[in-house]
């Protein structure tokens, strides 16, 4: 798009997403997931109005019962008149994107009132690309003035870690008597959690998830606060309300302890590495072809230092010769 009819978009969009019109949210997160000039002339313009929302991550395998909490808090947050926006993030392909279909049925029962807006993400070629424009989509409903903004990814790899990582409070779902789970669960997402629910509590094993949990607790170095362990029947709507006052506990102390700013100051480095790597892997792509350079190291025998190198070397002078023109 050249820059003034990108400019006139914007200048007829941000209104209206400032306004939380829902055609305007569903665009403007759709130039999110485009990327490019688009996406980051938008978050340019609304960044400032964002940082009002309570962001919220929930976390957890895949079946752990996410969609079911998130459809839950949604209700809940709707009977005190509070909105709220949802991002579920699918890793998996468009192709088998199962989960998407299945989130947006269950969840259907939102579809007429505008204080809801939720939006499946999947991957379009890379991951690291989806937690960019992932996080990005948090800042659009943020400034678009939800109460409450959602995220819900499958706590599996790195990439959907990072993006977890870039909340204000952090839910990591379970279930009982995943033992491997839970060791999947020390893995990465530990240190991050600042609530944990063993949701599917009417299964057999819960208190004994709880004490593993505990144990791991006070294994684990956490600074303050305390993770608390909730337990939830998401589909019986048990627990629920006691997880939306972890919540709200665990924000107000963000706030009175100075964590907030901290966190807030750590996100936007995760978030600047997050667009540096996106930026210099695509340039790379596009200069020299990224595949293409794997090939010719892979059978030339080079080591990787010598293959990123190259590949970063095109990406130094592709930028300069940009800097030339400019
Ligand atoms: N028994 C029981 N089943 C539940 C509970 N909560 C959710 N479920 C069921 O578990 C299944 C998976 O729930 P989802 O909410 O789709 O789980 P999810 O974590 O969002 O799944 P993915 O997004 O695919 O990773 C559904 O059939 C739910 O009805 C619960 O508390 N108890
Ligand atoms: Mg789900």
């Amino acid at each position: 798009m050249p820059a003034a009819a990108l400019a006139r978009t914007l200048d007829d969009l941000v209104p209206r997403l400032l306004a939380r019109e829902p055609r305007a949210v569903a665009r403007a997160i759709t130039l999110c997931e485009d990327g490019g000039p688009a996406q980051r002339e938008l978050i340019g313009r609304i960044y400032e109005r964002t940082g009002r929302a309570r962001v919220v991550g929930i976390t957890g395998p895949p079946g752990s019962g996410k969609s079911t909490l998130v459809d839950r808090l949604v209700r809940l947050c709707r009977r005190r008149g509070e909105t709220v926006g949802v991002v579920a993030v699918d890793p998996t392909s468009p192709f088998t994107g199962g989960a998407i279909l299945g989130d947006r049925i269950r969840m259907q029962g939102h579809t007429t009132d505008s204080g809801v807006f939720i939006r499946s993400m999947a991957t379009r070629g890379n991951l690291g690309g989806l937690s960019r424009a992932s996080r990005d989509a948090v800042d659009v409903l943020d400034a678009a003035g939800f109460d409450w903004v959602l995220l819900e990814t499958v706590g599996v790899g790195q990439a959907e870690v990072d993006v977890v990582r870039s909340v204000e409070t952090v839910v990591v779902v379970t279930v009982p008597g995943l033992g491997d789970d839970i060791q999947a669960i020390k893995a990465g997402i530990l240190e991050i959690a600042d609530v944990f629910v063993i949701n599917k509590a009417d299964r057999e094993g819960v208190d004994r998830t709880v004490r593993d949990l505990h144990m791991m607790l006070s294994l684990g170095e956490h600074g303050l606060w305390v993770p608390p362990i909730l337990k939830t029947v998401a589909s019986r709507d048990e627990g629920v309300a006691e997880l939306a006052e972890a919540i709200g506990k665990h924000r107000e102390w963000l706030a009175e302890s100075g964590e907030l700013l901290r966190r807030r100051r750590s996100h936007l480095r995760l978030r600047v590495e997050m667009i540096l790597k996106e930026r210099v892997v695509a340039t790379a792509d596009r200069v020299l072809g990224v595949d293409r350079e794997v090939e010719r190291g892979f059978a030339q025998h080079l080591d990787p230092y010598r293959v990123a190198d190259r590949l970063f070397q095109g990406v130094v002078l592709e930028e300069s010769r940009k800097g030339g023109e400019g």
